[in-house]
């Protein structure tokens, strides 16, 4: 029996492992983004040193305007840059980035073309290129309407520790901007425990759940083994305190095993 109940609990604990590890990543939603700035950081672990740096080389910095509501892929208010620089932004990792990087993205272009797009390129800390992606602009259905701009979503997958990433955005609009939002990653600093700690620490709760589950059954057993009526003065003992016995009737039994029930309950 016990054994059933621990493969059911490993089972459990194998279930979490992965929501454990999902927990890891990050995303990055620039909802504090100040308007005029040439950078923003992000603090994964909150020990106010920013961990993922973004950059542009425009004196006139982010804006935090946005597209509007209706897009699928980029919220108000996400990170607002100008599209006429190539690289038009740089990402920088602290700690590296592992895994895999997502993210949202719109240019203020209506109508989708060759030349409306996010590129993304990611590079190791001796500028060694990890991996690359382009994705086109599209507008998406958004009942009753459809994306106000062109947008879309790029994900890339790589291998090796990244150090930094740059951004060329176009669109075909003479006053090319682009917008970031959802930026998705594993960034290292992410972690507020790591991995196999969260791991241990799951598994020690678990157990300590069981444990206490088995002791309090225990101690459920033991009082009732103390509980035992007597049968020639019409009381009737648990866990050492006397109680009469009021009635012997079939009606009143049921009662009165549902009171020593919840007396023994509270012992
Ligand atoms: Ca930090
Ligand atoms: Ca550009």
């Amino acid at each position: 029996m016990k054994h059933t109940k621990m493969a059911g609990l490993c089972a459990r604990v194998a279930l979490l492992m992965p929501l454990a590890a999902c927990l890891q990543g990050a995303t990055v939603t620039f909802g504090n983004l100040v308007a005029g700035a040439t950078s923003y950081g992000f603090d994964g672990d909150g020990d106010t040193i920013a961990d993922v740096v973004f950059s542009t080389t425009d004196p006139l910095g982010f804006n935090t305007s946005g597209p509007g509501p209706f897009q699928l892929y980029v919220y108000q208010a996400g990170l607002e840059g100008t599209s006429l620089l190539n690289p038009d932004l740089r990402v920088d990792f602290l700690h590296g980035a592992t895994g895999s990087i997502q993210f949202g993205f719109a240019v203020n272009s209506q109508a989708p073309g060759a030349n409306v797009f996010a590129g993304f390129q990611l590079f190791d800390a001796g500028n060694n290129l990890l991996g690359s992606a382009t994705v086109l602009g599209a507008r998406f259905p958004i009942p009753p309407i459809q994306s106000t701009f062109a947008e879309g979503q790029l994900s890339l997958m790589f291998s090796g520790r990244a150090a930094y990433g740059l951004f060329n955005f176009s669109s075909s609009s003479p006053t090319g901007r682009f917008f970031l939002d959802n930026f998705t990653g594993t960034f290292g600093s992410t972690e507020s425990v790591p991995e196999p700690a969260s791991g241990g620490l799951l598994l020690g709760g678990l157990a300590a759940l069981y444990w206490g589950g088995q002791r309090r059954a225990n101690r459920r057993r033991a009082a009732a083994v103390r509980c035992h009526p007597s049968t020639t003065n019409g009381t009737i003992t648990m866990a050492g305190r006397i109680f009469p016995v009021r009635a012997t009737s079939t009606k009143d039994t049921p009662k009165s095993n549902v009171a020593g029930r919840r007396r023994i309950g509270r012992l």
